[in-house]
């Protein structure tokens, strides 16, 4: 368990959800004196100290108890859990709200030269993903048998190198697919940035707290709509 008495949020130290992390906990009134190289920022202003990691750390932080709250991308929470869940580990976190960035989706997609295919054409196929656990549960739900590669980068190369005939991947734009040639399939799972809590957290300070910075959440929220 977190053990300072400081609300402890984790959030992506670098990377696509940075920025708006960052821009989200200034609206909602916390100041940080936010240092590049630094690990831990206190907040100047409230009880609040963030951490700033991989995005890849934050579920599991925050289902250990580490850090109370996180901001992360759904795709990567269901993909922890997933994970966690397998090696019979605790999985639970809270979900506290969806936030307003970091949508993607994730789908599959393979060399366009193929064209259009229907799902059984996956039958006896390798494909290519960063989260193989979200792809296995798919599979597993429609049936199709298919060999899973677990690639953590350059996923959308793997056809082409002739590490996979097709992929599973986040696609926001569509660029990266159209640039390699590749035509998107089925979505798996569709992705926003969400913020998560430790379900057993019992700190009554921090827990009025949250329930001070919730309400602002929905402001902040309601704002922009
Ligand atoms: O270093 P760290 O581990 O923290 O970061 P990371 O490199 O693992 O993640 P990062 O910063 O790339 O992404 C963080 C989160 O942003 C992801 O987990 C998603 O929740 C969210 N997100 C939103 C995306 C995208 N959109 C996205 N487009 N994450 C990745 N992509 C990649 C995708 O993998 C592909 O390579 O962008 C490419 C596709 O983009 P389009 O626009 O060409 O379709
Ligand atoms: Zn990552």
């Amino acid at each position: 368990m977190s053990s300072t008495n400081r609300l402890r949020i984790a959030i992506q130290k670098s990377g696509r959800l940075s920025k708006d992390c960052q821009s989200l906990l200034k609206q909602l009134g916390v100041k940080l004196n936010l240092r590049e190289e630094r690990l831990i920022a206190h907040s100047t202003n409230m009880p609040i100290d963030v951490l700033r990691v991989r995005d890849d750390d934050i579920p599991g932080l925050v289902m250990d108890g580490v850090c109370d709250l996180g901001i992360v991308g759904e795709n990567v929470l269901v993909e922890a859990q997933a994970e966690r869940l397998k090696g019979g580990q605790p999985a639970e976190v809270e979900k506290l709200s969806s936030l307003d960035f970091g949508y993607c989706r994730l789908a599959l997609a393979w060399p366009q030269e193929l064209g259009p295919q229907s799902k059984s054409w996956f039958q006896g196929k390798r494909i290519a993903t960063t989260y193989p656990q979200i792809l296995k549960n798919y599979l597993k739900a429609e049936n199709i048998n298919a060999q899973v590669v677990v690639l953590t980068g350059s996923v959308e190369v793997a056809p082409r190198a002739g590490l996979a005939d097709a992929i599973c991947d986040l696609v926001s734009t569509g660029a990266t697919l159209e640039a390699n040639g590749l035509m998107q399939g089925d979505t798996i799972l569709e992705s926003n940035a969400c913020l998560i809590k430790n379900p057993t957290m019992s700190c009554p300070d921090k827990a009025a707290l949250i329930n001070k910075l919730l309400p602002r959440l929905k402001g902040v929220r309601q704002a922009k709509e």
